[in-house]
C-alpha cells in the first residue's frame, strides 16, 4: 500500500497540483478516486466528515490523517519531503505569495470557467465572458513575472509552479490559449519537459467521464 494517498479525480486540475507534485519527486502515492461528477461524493455528510469537512478534493492522506487545500499541502510535502522546497525564508514567503495569487486570481477564474463550459455546457455567456477576461488578466501578471525568469522562484521548478500548472494543459476546455503569452508558453513547455511529466488525464482516475 502506498504511504501517500490522493484523493482526487482526472478532471480536478486542484488534485492535479499534488498528483503532479508526488509523481516528479517520485513518492510511493497511489490515487483514491472520489466520483464528484456522477456521485457527488464530496457533498455526503459521511465523506465531509471522515475525508475533508471543507467538501473539496485534493485530500491528501498520510499514516491516516487527511490534509486539505493544494497550497498548504504543497507547503507540507516541501517542507517534509524537500523536493520543489523554495531554498529560504524570503524564496517561502514569495512562495506563499505566489500560491495565494493563484487560488484566488489564476486557477479560479480558470477552473470556473471551464467548469461552466465544459462540463455544465453554459456556452458563452456573460459570466464566462467576465471569467475570461479576469483569467487573461491573471495570465498577463503571470507572464510579466515569468519574462526573466525561467520557473517562478528562479531557475528551478517549485511548489508555485506546480500549483500554477493546475489548469494549463486543459486549453482545449477553456477556450483560453496561452501561446500568445510567450513567456507562460514557454514555461508550460519547461514544466512539460520535467522528467516524469504527465497530463492530468493520464495522472489520475475518471476520464473520460461516462456521458462524454
Ligand atoms: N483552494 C482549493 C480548491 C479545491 C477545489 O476547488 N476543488 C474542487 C475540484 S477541482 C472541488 O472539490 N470542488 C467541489 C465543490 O466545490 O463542490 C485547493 O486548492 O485545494
Amino acid at each position: 500500500m502506498a504511504r501517500y494517498k490522493l484523493h482526487c479525480f482526472a478532471q480536478s486540475g486542484n488534485a492535479y497540483k499534488v498528483a503532479l507534485y508526488l509523481e516528479l519527486a517520485g513518492l510511493d502515492w497511489e490515487p483514491v478516486f472520489i466520483d464528484f461528477f456522477a456521485g457527488k461524493a464530496t457533498y455526503s455528510g459521511p465523506w465531509r466528515e471522515s475525508v475533508n469537512s471543507m467538501g473539496e478534493v485534493p485530500v491528501l492522506e498520510v499514516d491516516g490523517v487527511m490534509r486539505s487545500q493544494s497550497g498548504a499541502i504543497l507547503t507540507w510535502l516541501a517542507d517534509t519531503t524537500g523536493h520543489f522546497a523554495p531554498p529560504d525564508a524570503d524564496a517561502r514567503y514569495e512562495a506563499l505569495r505566489w500560491m495565494f495569487f493563484d487560488n484566488h486570481k489564476f486557477t479560479s477564474y480558470l477552473a470556473t470557467l471551464r467548469f461552466l463550459l465544459a462540463f455544465a455546457k453554459t456556452g458563452e455567456t456573460p459570466v464566462t465572458a467576465f471569467l475570461r477576461q479576469r483569467a487573461k488578466s491573471a495570465y498577463g501578471i503571470v507572464e510579466a513575472h515569468l519574462a526573466d525568469r525561467a520557473f517562478m522562484l528562479g531557475d528551478a521548478p517549485s511548489i508555485v509552479d506546480l500549483s500554477l500548472a493546475g489548469y494549463v494543459f486543459f486549453p482545449e476546455e477553456t477556450g483560453l490559449s496561452i501561446e500568445t503569452f510567450p513567456a507562460l508558453n514557454a514555461w508550460r513547455e519547461r514544466l512539460r519537459a520535467l522528467p516524469g511529466w504527465k497530463h492530468p488525464y493520464e495522472l489520475m482516475p475518471g476520464h473520460p467521464l461516462p456521458d462524454a
